[in-house]
């Protein structure tokens, strides 16, 4: 089976979207996402420009060759670009190989490890009253899990704090919206969020909270610490990772459950978290980390240190990233939880798609393939629409990470 044509999808129904569609000369076609918030068109023009006149004529059921050759054959390795172009590629020929088999991604994998996914939705609200009553929702919605942000006094657009109750999409501006921060009041008002949390819904539901890069390593160390009696599934993304070795100083000073990765696009960059054991879950993701093919070797590198996989699922990543991601997630054998932000109605019209929520899981469907496909003639209805994340900076005007 020949490769004979690739084309890229962009859509924006409500948000941007990038869909790489692979066409092959026995009429089978998959589909990979391609999409990095607030950069899509960099990855459009990879894709274009640099990866699709490569892979015309190419034996599509060598997934790995491919791969190899489009890491390897880069020169220039790894980065968000690169990987997500990757990735979509990946994802789409395992669509093609398992649509040719006959059967589910999942059973190509190595079959079920598990008859359904937990998931964790967003609660969030503009002070911590109206995030207990958030959280609230959540669990009357069935969910076992729940991450729980806030706004915080005296600071402009906190993270996670999005507008609606159910929605949030964080790429909101045609140039960067200015976000603030300060680490002392953020200090002072997380443990509080948590002990409200605690006292109204006891411990029988999961509770997750995103710093989202803000803590250097020894403020990240303090409010691990100070958590700890609030029991939390995980603190994600305390510290900037760039420096892995930053992850030692949390570990001395708390037991909090750690977890890393979303901005990670391949191994190298979880090694020493890994291999040090510096965290309990692994966040990269099938679009982000150069598709299944290199997930897999992550997840099984962190199997040998007992670290689960608890895989990005925001928004900005495409109901395709979320078929392929429970595919993935019914196979692999050190399973955390999936993070699932709902799409809109709008963009699911537009990915029609056979996984369901039910009761706090997500259930993968049988559709031979990842089950995600794209409604064409709809996804031109709507054009692509420059949007970038925000930028953050402390009060005085110092960048600061968003
Ligand atoms: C967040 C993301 O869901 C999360 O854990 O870190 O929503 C992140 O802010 C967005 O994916 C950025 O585009
Ligand atoms: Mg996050």
């Amino acid at each position: 089976m020949r490769i004979t044509a690739a084309r890229v999808i962009v859509t924006c129904p409500g948000r941007n979207f990038v869909t790489l569609k692979i066409e092959t000369d026995q009429g089978l076609t998959g589909i990979g996402d391609a999409t990095l918030n607030g950069r899509e068109k960099a990855v459009v023009a990879y894709l274009e420009d640099h990866v699709i006149p490569c892979l015309i004529g190419q034996a599509a059921d060598q997934i790995e060759h491919i791969w190899q050759y489009l890491y390897r054959g880069a020169y220039w390795r790894r980065g968000p670009v690169t990987m997500r172009a990757i990735a979509a590629v990946d994802v789409a020929l395992w669509d093609i190989k398992a649509k040719a088999a006959g059967m589910p991604l999942y059973q190509l994998l190595g079959g079920r490890s598990r008859d359904r996914v937990m998931v964790y939705g967003h609660a969030n609200g503009a002070d911590i009253a109206e995030t207990v009553d958030a959280v609230g929702r959540y669990i009357d919605m069935g969910y076992k899990a729940i991450r729980a942000q806030s706004g915080i006094p005296g600071i402009k657009d906190a993270y996670g704090v999005g507008r609606g109750t159910l929605h949030y999409e964080p790429a909101d501006a045609a140039l960067p919206s200015e976000t603030t921060w300060d680490t002392a009041k953020a200090l002072a008002h997380v443990p509080q969020l948590f002990e409200a949390l605690r006292a109204t819904y006891g411990f029988d539901h999961h509770l997750l909270h995103d710093a989202h890069h803000r803590y250097t390593p020894q403020e990240a160390a303090s409010l691990a610490r100070r958590l700890e009696d609030f029991r939390l599934f995980w603190l994600e993304d305390l510290t900037p990772a760039e420096n892995q070795a930053a992850f030692r100083l949390i570990r001395q000073h708390s037991t909090t459950p750690l977890a890393v990765g979303e901005i990670f696009n391949t191994i190298w960059d979880a090694k020493q978290l890994i291999e040090e054991q510096l965290i309990d879950y692994i966040r990269t993701t099938v679009v982000g980390a150069g598709g299944i093919t290199h997930l897999r070797r992550i997840a099984d590198l962190a199997s040998l240190y007992q670290i689960r996989t608890g895989c990005h699922g925001a928004t900005d990543l495409s109901p395709v990233t979320m078929g392929a991601a429970l595919h993935f997630d019914t196979w692999v054998p050190n399973f955390g939880i999936q993070e699932y932000m709902r799409h809109t109605p709008e963009t699911d019209a537009v990915f029609p798609h056979d996984y369901h929520f039910e009761d706090g899981f997500l259930h993968v469907g049988d559709t031979p393939g990842h089950g995600v496909t794209i409604d064409e003639t709809l996804a031109a209805r709507y054009p692509y629409q420059p949007a970038f994340l925000p930028v953050a900076m402390l009060e005085d005007g110092t960048m600061w990470n968003w």
